[in-house]
């Protein structure tokens, strides 16, 4: 059975998706050799990369409603990653889901490094949902980088879609690298070591919450790009 790009993005709204777009494996190219897709899936033709809005309400809550909410949104994404992939694989496609945040098995741990087993947000901005901002998060110009994100690999070729062409941040801010509290961003990648020092805490009743998202709260951006911004 025959499935185009635009039906699978109707489907990928059908499961609860807000945005999706297809990536020609061809674009990971640069990719690091062990994260690429078809390190995952040897036969991915394409990268179906899709993203939920993130609520922005819960910016202004507690640790523990903005932790609980991110914990909604994993369970959301790779619901739709695994029940995508049923879906397809019952058109006769080999079809892959990428976990929207664990499990994962790469580890450094001198570095306190993780790596997911394909990058999400490089893998949205090879799909047209956005660029990367200074802060190392995907800005989609509709929801900012207040989304969680998903994919499936595929082993059919879709038509592809056109990389985003705005910008994710303004030449001069620098924010969020200003106010990370660890200093863990230098504008292209970040240090999960001095990050993972304060972003998550223990609780007392033995639980964790996520306790700082300063980067993604203080962008500007956040919400969506202010495309009527044009000076620096
Ligand atoms: C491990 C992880 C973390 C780590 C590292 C974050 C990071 N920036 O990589 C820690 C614990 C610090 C973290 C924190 C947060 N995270 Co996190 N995290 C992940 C996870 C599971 C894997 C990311 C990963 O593999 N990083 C390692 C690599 C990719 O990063 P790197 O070392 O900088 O990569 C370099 C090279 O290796 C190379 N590279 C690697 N892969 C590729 C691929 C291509 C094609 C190319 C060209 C290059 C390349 O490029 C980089 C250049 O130096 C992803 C889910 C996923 N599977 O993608 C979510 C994810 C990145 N996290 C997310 C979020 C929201 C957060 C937090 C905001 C949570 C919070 N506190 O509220 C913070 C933000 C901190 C920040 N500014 O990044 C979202 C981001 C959504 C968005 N808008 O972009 C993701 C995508 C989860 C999701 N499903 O939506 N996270
Ligand atoms: S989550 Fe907090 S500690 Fe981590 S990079 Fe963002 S501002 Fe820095
Ligand atoms: S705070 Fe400024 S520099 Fe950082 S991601 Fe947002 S727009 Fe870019």
């Amino acid at each position: 059975m025959n499935i185009t790009a635009n039906q699978i993005k109707d489907k990928a709204k059908l499961f609860g998706a807000d945005l999706c777009g297809v990536a020609p494996v061809e674009r990971f190219l640069d990719a690091p050799i062990g994260f690429q897709p078809t390190d995952v899936l040897k036969t991915c033709k394409s990268v179906v990369v899709f993203a939920s809005r993130f609520p922005v309400s819960t910016l202004t809550s507690t640790q523990a409603s903005y932790t609980f909410v991110r914990n909604k949104m994993i369970e959301k994404l790779d619901s739709i990653a695994f029940n995508f992939s049923m879906e397809l694989e019952s058109y006769g496609i080999c079809a892959v889901p990428v976990p929207s945040s664990e499990p994962y098995e790469y580890w450094d741990d001198e570095r306190k490094h993780g790596q997911g087993i394909l990058s999400l947000k490089h893998s949205a901005v090879r799909a047209g949902l956005g660029k990367l901002g200074k802060n190392t998060l995907l800005v989609n110009d509709k929801l900012g980088n207040m989304l969680w994100l998903g994919a499936v690999l595929v082993d059919i070729e879709l038509e592809a879609d056109k990389l985003a062409d705005y910008e994710a941040c303004l030449a001069s801010c620098r924010v969020c690298l200003d106010s990370c509290p660890t200093q863990a961003l230098d504008g292209t990648t970040i240090s999960q070591k001095k990050c993972r020092s304060t972003m998550a805490k223990c609780t007392d009743g033995g639980g964790w919450v996520i306790s700082c998202n300063i980067c993604r709260k203080i962008c500007p951006n956040h919400k969506g790009i202010y495309k009527s911004v044009t000076c620096d």
